[in-house]
């Protein structure tokens, strides 16, 4: 009899803790921390390739401005819708070659054109006008992706707790290692 009331006493007890501690499981995760040496570092990206879930996509933009696209390379997650504008007082187009192919035609300033990028991998942006404009999206499939400080410095936070294959991106080439997300803090990936 004592017993009884004893166990009827805790359980109550038990399932109040495992209400609270559940939700914090889920919250654990780390930082791919490193440095990159290159010599344009906003010219950089470096991402995780593949981490479990499906992600939402955000809207992103690029620009044209005195003949030169920015940013020079633009990281987004698969299904993001990208604007185009063109700040120039002259025509400018813009066509995508690699992963994915389109051309958005031709426009002046003040224009903006859109285009939503589907198929992962790495599109070059170009302007059929101006033979000497380059650009990039890469499109990811996660939004695990860090740019770099102008020290070369790149951070990807809260990353789940994990083994993932990370890669640095750098003007069209990618080097790539194998990182272990801790459940707390932070891992560092040298290249
Ligand atoms: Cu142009």
């Amino acid at each position: 009899m004592t017993k009884r009331i004893r166990d009827v006493s805790v359980a109550p007890v038990l399932m109040i803790l495992a209400v609270l501690l559940v939700p914090f499981a889920g919250l654990k995760a780390g930082d791919i921390v490193g440095t990159l040496a290159v010599a344009k570092p906003d010219q950089a990206v470096v991402y995780v390739e593949t981490v479990a879930g499906t992600f939402r996509a955000e809207r992103a933009k690029m620009n044209q401005q005195n003949k030169v696209f920015s940013p020079y390379v633009l990281p987004v997650v698969k299904g993001t819708a990208v604007e185009f504008h063109n700040s120039d007082e002259l025509q400018h187009n813009v066509f995508g070659v690699g992963a994915d192919e389109f051309n958005l035609g031709n426009w002046t300033k003040g224009i903006v054109r859109e285009h939503t990028f589907n198929k992962p991998g790495e599109v070059s942006i170009l302007c059929n006008v101006h033979p000497e404009m380059e650009a990039y999206v890469l499109v990811l499939q996660n939004p695990y992706f860090s740019r770099l400080e102008n020290d070369g410095k790149f951070r990807i936070a809260n990353v789940p707790p994990g083994e993932y294959v990370v890669k640095a991106w750098y003007r069209g080439k990618a080097k790539k290692q194998t990182v272990k997300v801790p459940a707390t803090g932070s891992v560092t990936a040298s290249f």
